[in-house]
């Protein structure tokens, strides 16, 4: 079955703990990134750890292959399960990512293309499906892909096989769960669960849809 994934982007611990641990019934992981961390820490692990629930760093790392290394075992000793790198500084740095994130047991998912309007300044002509094959190369466990362009997850499911892709863009950006329920392994909720005036509720509902 698809995955649901809570993107937990929220500034106050109390809270972010609180939606966190209502809708861990509902949800396979959740996915911390810079909103959360930066207000509260990495601390905020510790927080989170007792859902027993896997949790995924969000720093879409982008720096040369040393600094990817440094930042990736931060991310690892602090707790995390997995990590999610930038492809576009290239197989080196990426690759670190993911040396780092395999040593430590946990996973490294790389961007092939981001789900906003913008995204497609840079992530056309082939550049998506140049990521999602270094994703291959460097032997990442998986790849970010939209869920606002369906037809592009399609198209970079044919690069990277079996491997992971995780999906983010569904609610709020506009993308159909429904619809990309069925091409990826796990789609990645934001807002439409937290925003929601019962965020366990909601992702319950939402846990139903998916195939
Ligand atoms: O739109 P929302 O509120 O459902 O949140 C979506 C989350 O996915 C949010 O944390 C955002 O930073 C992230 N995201 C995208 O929305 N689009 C992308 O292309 C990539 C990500 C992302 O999570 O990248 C790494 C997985």
């Amino acid at each position: 079955m698809t995955e649901l994934i809570l993107a937990l982007d929220l500034l106050d611990r109390k809270q972010a703990a609180r939606v966190a641990e209502s809708c861990a019934p509902f949800i396979d992981a959740v996915k911390v990134g810079y909103p959360l961390v930066l207000a509260t820490g990495l601390s905020i692990v510790d927080d989170l750890s007792g859902l027993g629930l896997p949790l995924i760093a969000d720093f879409k790392v982008a720096d040369i292959p040393n600094t990817n290394r440094l930042i990736s075992e931060a991310v690892f000793s602090a707790g995390f399960d997995a990590i999610i790198a930038h492809g576009f500084v290239g197989a080196d740095a990426a690759r670190a990512c993911v040396e780092v994130a395999h040593n430590h047991g946990g996973a490294a998912y790389i961007v092939a293309e981001m789900s906003h309007p913008g995204a497609t300044e840079f992530f056309h002509g082939g550049v998506a499906e140049r990521l999602a094959t270094l994703a291959v190369s460097c032997r990442a466990d998986g790849i970010i892909a939209p869920a606002t362009r369906p037809d592009r997850i399609s198209r970079l499911r044919e690069i990277v096989g079996e491997k992971t892709i995780y999906s983010p863009g569904v609610g709020a950006q506009g993308g159909d769960l429904d619809t990309v329920a069925r091409l990826v392994d796990g789609v990645i909720v934001g807002r439409s669960i937290y925003e929601a005036e019962d965020p366990a509720a909601e992702a319950e509902r939402l846990s139903r849809i998916r195939r």
